[in-house]
């Protein structure tokens, strides 16, 4: 029975359950909410010897991304900026415009990232947030600052391997495992990071890099999305293992951690040194660039240990 065109309203269709925020209906933000002064300053009691750790890679239009993202730089030549030598103390100045997608290279995926069939975190749809101009609605800008307890999970040891290989997942049984073997637990607020080894070829062969690549399973995920992490990250360039699992839809653990739970996901994160280190638990800092609107941030958060 269709009712366009007569007196009947049309109406937008009803919103799936899954959807629905646990912190009420006009939340912008998902498990961002969960940050507290109490965790930053349990953060702070992680800090041992003040050694910190750079976990974003450099950037540039040779970062490997998902096609067809591209990046490039310009940097503005004398005279074209703002001049030659200005005033009597002769003061010069260079600019830069970067030109491109800003989810290349270390990134947090924010929640306007991912949708499910048009629905996207809190019930939003595309129509309801989604603009040229930018995300009317769950933008970068919104997200504050995380500071809590990170921790790194090295499943490439877990499988005996310096790197893992492309379509190879870890789930629940693997990281608890792992969890164990290093004698960390997950907790509530935490952000969790994998290492995988993947990054070792990402300047090597790039090409092979953004094929596919080892990672987080869907049963994984919705197991951190039970324990409530704040985000997910890898030191690959989407988490996710790809091939995606047999059975799995597409970038279907986005979906999982982003829309499903308003959890963040990291990505190319530089985990080697944590590694190396034993740096299982460390404050985890990230202040990002706030740009209003935007989708995706490139990052560069601090591991302090
Ligand atoms: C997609 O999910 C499409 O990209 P990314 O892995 O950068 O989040």
């Amino acid at each position: 029975l269709a009712f366009a065109g007569s007196a009947f309203p049309q109406q937008a269709p009803a919103a799936p359950d899954w959807c629905r925020s646990k912190f009420g209906p006009n939340d912008e933000i998902g498990a961002a909410n969960l940050l507290t002064p109490e965790l930053a300053l349990a953060a702070t009691r992680l800090v041992r010897t003040g050694k910190t750790y750079a976990l974003g890679g450099e950037t540039n239009a040779k970062t490997p991304a998902f096609a067809p993202r591209t990046w490039s730089l310009t940097v503005l030549q004398p005279g074209q900026a703002g001049g030659g030598s200005l005033g009597s103390t002769k003061t010069n100045y260079n600019d830069d415009i970067y030109t491109g997608w800003v989810g290349t290279g270390t990134q947090i995926d924010g929640l306007g990232h991912i949708g499910v069939d048009n629905v996207y975190y809190n019930c939003l749809r595309n129509s309801d947030f989604v603009q040229a101009s930018g995300l009317t609605k769950l933008g970068i800008e919104k997200v504050p600052p995380f500071v809590t307890r990170g921790v790194v999970l090295d499943m490439a040891a877990f499988f005996g391997v310096e790197m893992m290989r492309e379509g190879q997942a870890f789930n629940r049984a693997e990281i608890e495992e792992q969890a164990k073997r290093q004698g960390i637990e997950i907790r509530r607020g935490d952000v969790v990071l994998f290492h995988t080894g993947w990054q070792k070829i990402a300047a090597s062969d790039p090409a092979r890099f953004v094929k596919a690549e080892p990672g987080l399973g869907r049963d994984g995920a919705q197991w951190l999305a039970s324990k409530q992490v704040i985000a997910v990250g890898a030191d690959t360039w989407a988490l996710e293992v790809i091939p995606f699992e047999q059975g799995a839809g597409v970038f279907e653990v986005h979906q999982i951690l982003i829309p499903r739970n308003g959890i963040y996901i990291l990505e190319n994160i530089q985990t080697e040194q944590l590694v190396k280190d034993r740096a299982w638990e460390f404050m985890f800092v990230l202040g990002h660039s706030r740009i209003t609107g935007g989708v995706q941030a490139i990052i560069n958060p601090v591991a302090i240990r």
